[in-house]
């Protein structure tokens, strides 16, 4: 029997409403994200959660670079977006959102400490130089499949997807569980055709639910 995890990605206050990053559309993952910790926890599998988790002089805010949010520069010689201060450790808007069931979550991963470089994925950093403790968690419990919701779509859902692939894990995206900040209007659309083309199989709650009994 593969053992399996539900993977909740950045389901935190400054990416829904009223947040510093609010992703549009953002609460609406906590009520799939709700009813998948149902349906893993009454089948036994693992619940675990990322979170962008930032020192409040992160470079990747616009406002460590006098300049506007969501302009294009660099961090660390990558290509890089500047965000709005957001997810700032140990405040209010890095929480997880209030209604999550938070309860049931087996372990945490912060990622984004470091202020030089960013941290999209809940694996690596965006240079690939430093791991998450998150696979070895995973192996530790002999988990090979992921069930991935959470925020967003276009950047730490997709980032997060394209890493447990390549580690070899077999990856199910609850797509009306994500949901994406669409800079480009299409964006998230060509983020779950990212994860597809890489061999993530895409599913919404209600076939996910029908198809895995
Ligand atoms: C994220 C932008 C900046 C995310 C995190 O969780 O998708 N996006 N930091
Ligand atoms: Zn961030």
């Amino acid at each position: 029997m593969t053992k399996r995890a539900l993977l909740l990605v950045d389901i935190q206050n400054d990416f829904c409403a009223g947040g510093a990053l609010a992703v549009p559309e953002g609460d609406s993952t906590v009520d799939v994200a709700n009813a998948l910790i149902d349906w893993c926890k009454t089948r036994g599998d693992a619940v675990v959660a990322s979170m962008d988790w930032h020192p409040a002089d992160h470079g990747s805010f616009a406002s460590q670079h006098n300049v506007e949010p969501y302009t294009q520069g660099r961090l660390d010689s990558l290509p890089q977006t500047f965000w709005p201060d957001h997810c700032v450790q140990d405040t209010e808007g890095a929480e997880l959102h209030p209604l999550l069931k938070h309860k049931a979550i087996d372990a945490v991963f912060h990622k984004g400490a470091n202020p030089q470089i960013d941290s999209y994925s809940a694996f690596f950093d965006n240079g690939h130089k430093q791991k998450t403790q998150l696979d070895e968690w995973l192996r530790h419990h002999e988990i090979s499949t992921l069930i991935v919701v959470g925020l967003a779509t276009d950047y730490c859902v997709k980032f997060t997807v394209l890493d447990a692939l390549s580690l070899g894990y077999s990856v199910n995206v609850i797509t009306d569980g994500c949901r994406g900040v669409n800079l480009n209007p299409q964006d998230s659309a060509q983020a779950f055709m990212n994860m597809s083309a890489a061999g993530a199989t895409l599913y919404t709650l209600a076939d996910w639910v029908e198809t895995q009994g």
